[in-house]
């Protein structure tokens, strides 16, 4: 975004260090953000954050994730409210690379998976209110620098199958609707001006295609993806 890189330009201009990239790998669960990931931690000077999964299905032997799927209503914003913790201290860990990329980001699980859970009616409004003012003064008041979306598009069915197959426990409640909805409210935030902000430009890498067909893309969208930077 153009704040960042001001930003970062009067820090280069302060001080002499380099300007720091951050990337958001995005896309619908089961869209191949890890295998995305995994591909570019063999580049030198990226650093690659995974998503903090593991801390979502485990906090002091609870495991809010499974609690969610298991009942929206009452656990949404259990889930939603660590998820929102544990991105904003994965934003503000110290970058140890020139080019970090990270999976998801505390925009996604605003804009997507809180706003999923309220508009399809499994989260009260006050539940949505408190997250929300939570988000609104964490954006307000901490500088959280994006330069780079890439998104990760697929067609719902194909995580449909992708989720089937790796046999997440916690998952095997998701429907095909799910990951509808979360699929539309990706496509409106990336392609759709009138929906939430954007904090960076987006770059769009298909990806249905198995395996070998996706690492060919990362392969092919490597270069353009350094040349955002
Ligand atoms: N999740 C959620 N709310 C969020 C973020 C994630 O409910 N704000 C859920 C969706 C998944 C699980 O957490 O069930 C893991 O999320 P991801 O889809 O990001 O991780 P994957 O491992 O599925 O990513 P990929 O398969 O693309 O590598």
């Amino acid at each position: 975004s153009s704040a960042s890189s001001s930003a970062a330009s009067g820090k280069l201009a302060r001080n002499g260090e380099d300007k720091k990239a951050v990337i958001c790998i995005e896309g619908n669960i089961a869209s191949g953000k890890t295998t995305c990931l995994e591909y570019f931690s063999k580049t030198s000077n990226i650093e690659v954050l995974t998503e903090p999964v593991s801390k979502w299905r485990n906090v002091w032997g609870h495991n809010p994730l499974a609690l969610m799927y298991q009942d929206p209503q009452r656990w949404g914003i259990t889930l939603q409210t660590y998820v929102q913790l544990t991105m904003l201290d994965r934003h503000l860990s110290a970058i140890s690379a020139p080019i970090r990329m990270m999976e998801r980001s505390l925009f996604s699980a605003k804009y997507i998976f809180v706003e999923n859970l309220f508009r399809s009616g499994k989260m009260p409004e006050v539940d949505y209110a408190v997250l929300s003012e939570w988000f609104n003064w964490i954006t307000t008041n901490v500088s959280i620098p994006v330069d780079l979306i890439v998104y990760l598009q697929t067609s719902p069915q194909t995580c449909y199958e992708r989720v089937k197959q790796r046999c997440r426990e916690e998952e095997k409640v998701i429907p095909l609707e799910y990951l509808e909805a979360i699929h539309q409210l990706y496509e409106d935030w990336v392609f759709k001006r009138s929906s939430s902000p954007l904090p960076a430009p987006v770059l769009v890498i298909p990806a249905d295609h198995d395996l070998q067909g996706m690492l060919h893309q990362y392969e092919e969208n490597r270069d353009k993806i350094l040349a955002y930077l």
